[in-house]
Parts: structure tokens; sequence; C-alpha cells
């Protein structure tokens, strides 16, 4: 039904090309307003750029009234935040949260926990487990929550799989020095802090296939974990980073692996969002008119999951023009919808159409934002069955465990927690009063647990697994 939709689509939109009728749309349509209407998010970065003025005014005109999500291309990275030890610099994520206010626009924050942009002060403590530890709880504490409420989503862990095999990226300072666990405990502290922001593990080459020995199988299996745990993950953002197929033999993406994706994150209550999205040509080849259509083609098919699936409600470009894209450092070119003189490419008027010629089907509800919204925080993956409302109800304790660490949220401030490690059995195994929401599990053997807390005349009884 679906797929019949879609190329109902296909066929609209090259007959429209073909008979130069993009314009017979009213002419005020953006892609804005149009992904409004649909009920997704499409934006673009704010280039590094536009943070020091140096982009010409209609830059930031297209921008604004073409895209309803924006993200910052480096500004609110960890050596742009905190660029000293706990010194933090928050002047130029200020600006694009107003800037993103004043014009009503969803923000993504980009990127709490990754390998790269790390300050140097940072590494000098390799292999300092405990530092490190407490060198990314503050980092996340300070940034989000400066901006708690304001940021709708954070990149809570950015690339953390190996490239080669499906395996962790083994050489962040992170995995380095604390181990995998620093990913599940950068989720748990995000949520801490800003419990109503949805939470999303990104990456690249998610769209090269969902198989134990692609990068989406690996993380398939790490969201399925985190779930099963209680880890607050709501979202996987796919990087997607593709190249052109025709100029580049090699290039093993694709929309439908993509899709695949998406699906299988649905079972699990999770979204997909497309997040930094380019499709760039080998440099130095000559791009002709017919490439950039079917580099058009190739964004409308990446949209149409977007569009498509329930799941999926997010579609952000890494850039605007071609003039002002990190992608000749990848070798590449050419991959935005606008070209060097902020004139829309075919790629604009694919994604356009597209846009305006898409009817859900007639079985499904029409995305809207009640849908996006309740996608990941009422049909949250946090705990089967229960929402993430009721997850931070007031007054309501909430459990998990990140490595040997326990975190309780939820507690009534100032008042100790009596939480209580019983066998499978009931009988007692470790006792301790929580004041600060963290309970150290480094001596208990590994195993299935009862914990039961008491705070006050609240108490949530939970099994859990020590690993
Ligand atoms: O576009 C960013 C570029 O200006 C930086 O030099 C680069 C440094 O790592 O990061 C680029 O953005 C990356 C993003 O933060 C994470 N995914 C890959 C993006 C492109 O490299």
């Amino acid at each position: 039904m679906k797929k019949t939709h879609a190329f109902a689509g296909l066929v609209l939109s090259t007959a429209l090309f073909g008979a130069g009728l993009t314009n017979a749309f009213a002419a005020d349509e953006t892609l804005r307003s149009l992904a409004d209407k649909n009920g997704i998010y499409i934006g673009a970065i704010l280039n590094s750029q536009w943070f020091n003025g140096g982009l010409p005014g209609n830059y930031e005109q297209i921008h604004k009234s073409q895209f309803n999500i924006v993200v910052a291309e480096n500004e609110m990275k960890f050596d742009a935040t905190e660029p000293s030890e706990n010194r933090f610099n928050y002047n130029n994520g200020d600006k694009m949260v107003k800037y993103a206010k004043a014009n009503g626009m969803r923000v993504r924050g980009h990127a709490l926990a990754w390998h790269s942009q790390v300050p140097n002060w940072v590494n000098n403590y390799k292999g300092n487990k405990q530092k490190l530890l407490s060198v990314l709880k503050n980092h996340i504490k300070n940034v989000v929550g400066h901006w708690k409420g304001q940021i709708d989503e954070w990149d809570v862990v950015n690339e953390a799989i190996s490239n080669n095999e499906p395996q962790w990226r083994t050489g962040s300072v992170w995995y380095q020095g604390i181990g995998p666990e620093f990913i599940d405990s950068a989720f748990v502290w995000t949520h801490e802090v800003d419990p109503d922001a949805e939470l999303c593990y990104n990456d690249y080459n998610l769209e090269q296939g969902v198989n134990p020995k692609a990068k989406a199988g690996f993380l398939l299996e790490q969201v399925k974990r985190w779930v099963k745990n209680g880890i607050p993950i709501h979202c996987v953002g796919s990087q997607t980073h593709v190249e052109d197929t025709t100029t580049d033999k090699h290039f093993i993406g694709s929309p439908d692996s993509l899709r695949s994706l998406a699906k299988e994150l649905a079972k699990l209550n999770v979204k997909l969002k497309i997040t930094e999205l380019d499709i760039g040509f080998k440099s130095g080849i000559n791009v002709s008119k017919s490439d950039l259509e079917r580099q058009g083609q190739t964004f409308r098919q990446y949209l149409d999951i977007i569009l498509e699936e329930p799941n999926a409600d997010t579609y952000l470009i890494w850039g605007v023009s071609d003039k002002w894209s990190w992608l000749g450092g990848l070798n590449r070119q050419k991959g935005l919808i606008y070209d060097d003189n902020l004139k829309p490419k075919p790629a604009f008027d694919s994604i356009l159409v597209r846009l305006q010629t898409y009817e859900p089907p007639k079985d499904t509800a029409k995305k809207d934002s009640t849908v996006k919204d309740s996608t990941a925080k009422d049909s949250t993956a946090l705990d089967p069955g229960q929402s993430i409302k009721q997850f931070n109800a007031p007054n309501s304790l909430s459990l998990h465990v990140a490595g040997r660490t326990l975190f309780v949220t939820g507690l009534a401030s100032k008042t100790a927690a009596k939480v209580d490690l019983l066998d499978l059995q009931g009988r007692p195994v470790y006792s301790t009063n929580c004041i600060n929401g963290t309970v150290d599990l480094s001596n208990i053997a590994e195993g299935l647990y009862v914990v039961r807390v008491q705070n006050g005349s609240t108490n949530l009884t939970k099994r859990i697994s020590i690993k």
C-alpha cells in the first residue's frame, strides 16, 4: 500500500519536472510550511560561518523561511562549550537558541559524548576512570542544565561504534578511560538533568544494512539492550552522509537499508531521525544537470522514509549551500540542496514537490505534532508498557543500572532513600541509604537481583541484572 503510494509520488514529481510545472503550486509554499503540514521536521545546520557573522543576509532569510528545526555545526560540542575544565562557554549556543525561539524552530543539541572535538585537557585524564566519569557527568550536568527546556533533543552519544567491525570504537578517550558504560551513563545523566528532552544515539553509515556485520545491526542489538535495561533512549540519529551511487560504485548505502532500520526501531518504540544528510559527488568530477537531478531523487527517497515510517520525524541536512560545506574534507562535493550562489538545486525542487504531493495512506493517521511528541514520549521504550510521562511523574521513582552503578531518579529532594538489594528468593544482599541518586554496585556479584527503594512514602521494586 505504502510502496504503491510512494511510486505514485515519484511518477507525479517526475512528470511535473518534465513539464516544468513546479511553480504550479502556491508560490508562498516553502519546505517549512509543507513540513509543518506533513507533521515532520525539516532543517539544516547553522554553519559555523553564521555564528561569526560571515554569511550573506539571504542565507538567514532562506534558513528561517525553509526550515523548522536547527542544529549548530560545531558550537555545542564539548570543545566549544567547555574549552577549559569546568569553565563553560554558552555564547554561541545561546545565540542559536535565541534565533530558534524568535523563529519558532525546534532545537537539536549536538553532541555530548563524542570521541572527536574533545579539548586537550580531557585527554590529559586518559585512563583515569573516576576522573573521566566525573568530567563527563559534570559536562552533561552543566550543558544540558543550561539549556534545559530549550533544547528539544540531544545527541547524547555520537559515533561510538567502530567503522571497521561491528564493535564499539575502542580508541576514544571515553571508551579507553571508562569502558562502554560511558554510553549508558551519558543517557541516564542527560535524562536526569532534562527529563523532557528526547535522547538520541547518533552515527554514520547506518544506511548500510541491518545485519550483524554492519554498524546498524550492531547498534540495533545495543538499542534492544538499552530498552530492556530501561536506559532512556528515544531515538537513533542516522547522519546519512552518503555518496552519489553512480559516481562512486563502491558506496553501499541505500534508502531501503535505512528504512529497514526504521522498521526495526519501531518495534522497540524508538524513533529514527535523519540528522546530517548530504549526498555528495566525488571531488574533481564534472557534475552534470542529470547528475543533479538523480541526486534530487536520492534526497527524495530518504525523505520518503521520514514521511512514510510512523516512527520517523526529522530530515536534517548538514548545510544549506554547497559553498559552506564540510564535504571537501571528505573528498566530496556539491552534496547540499542550494548551490554556491544560494540558488535552489534540483534536489530542493525534488523535496518540495514530494512534500507538496505526499498524501498519507488513508488507513494511517496523518503525522501531526501530537503524533511526533507521542511517538517517543508516550509510547517510550524506557520500560515496556510504561510511558516517559509516568516515568517522570512527580514523586515517581525510577531505576537504571549502567555498568556497576545504580541510578535512582525522582527522589524527593534532600530525603535519603533506603535501597535494598535482594536475591531472587527475597534474601537481603545489600542495603544502603542513598541521597545523591547513585549507588555503587562494584562489590556485588554478577546476577539477577531485586532492588527495593523506599523514599518517604514512595517506593519502587524492580528486577535488575548486574554484569
Ligand atoms: O561539519 C563539521 C566540521 O565543521 C568539523 O570540522 C568537523 C570536525 O569533526 O565536524 C563536522 O561535523 C560532523 C558532525 O559533528 C558529526 N558527524 C560528522 C560531521 C561531518 O564531519
